[in-house]
């Protein structure tokens, strides 16, 4: 079957599952993983497949994530029990290997982990970090036109600026934290040699 026959069946699939408020964020997240890829000479259709499958267990309520999990032994935190949506990335790795075939452990992983990230990330993880957060229909995030720009300038700094956004927004909200978030905002806190931020 030819590659980009494959993009589209998966695209006609997600449409049907997803609002459409929610399709247009993931084709969003699709292309934006594409440019970012062109930028980090990252292999474009694997970050394609990556951006495009990211939040295709989104569609999901809160008692079918647990369900998934429990049924395919996918291991719950305390803190993903209170806030079950953290699990989409989970669950989304799982169905992008079950429904959409999916085998290369790096796209799997960059599903995985999108929400909270994950310390030492892959370029992939990154791209798709970064892309879930900038891609054109996102509009709620402050100093967005920074962030697009430093997306395209220095990775690592776009994913410590967004995970410190993504903190300093939960902190005020008083939601759960999921350690992972904060794990992964300390490694690059300390590889960018920002020891004196909060
Ligand atoms: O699925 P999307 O909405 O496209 O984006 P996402 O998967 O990055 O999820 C975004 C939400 O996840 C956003 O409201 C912030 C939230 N989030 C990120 N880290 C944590 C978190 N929520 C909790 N409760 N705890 C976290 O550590
Ligand atoms: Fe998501
Ligand atoms: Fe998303």
């Amino acid at each position: 079957m030819n590659t980009s026959m494959d993009v589209v069946e998966i695209q006609n699939h997600l449409k049907k599952k997803q609002s459409e408020r929610r399709f247009i964020h993931t084709i969003g997240v699709q292309y934006t993983s594409m440019c970012l890829a062109m930028k980090y000479s990252y292999d474009l259709k694997k970050a394609e497949l990556a951006g495009l499958l990211h939040d295709c267990a989104k569609y999901l309520d809160a008692d079918k994530l647990l369900k998934t999990c429990h049924k395919n032994n996918i291991e719950i935190t305390q803190v993903e029990q209170k806030s079950p949506y953290l699990l989409h990335g989970k669950v989304g790795a799982l169905f992008a290997k079950k429904k959409y075939g999916i085998d290369d452990e790096e796209i799997l992983s960059a599903i995985r982990y999108h929400t909270t990230g994950k310390p030492d990330m892959t370029m992939l993880e990154k791209i798709v970090f970064v892309a879930d957060y900038i891609e054109p229909s996102r509009n709620s995030a402050p100093n967005l036109e920074d962030l697009r720009k430093l997306s395209f300038e220095n990775i690592d700094e776009a994913v410590y600026a967004i995970l410190k956004q993504t903190l300093f927004y939960l902190k005020k909200k008083n939601q759960n934290i999921d350690q992972h978030t904060v794990v992964t905002c300390n490694f690059y806190r300390d590889l960018l040699g920002r020891k004196d931020d909060e």
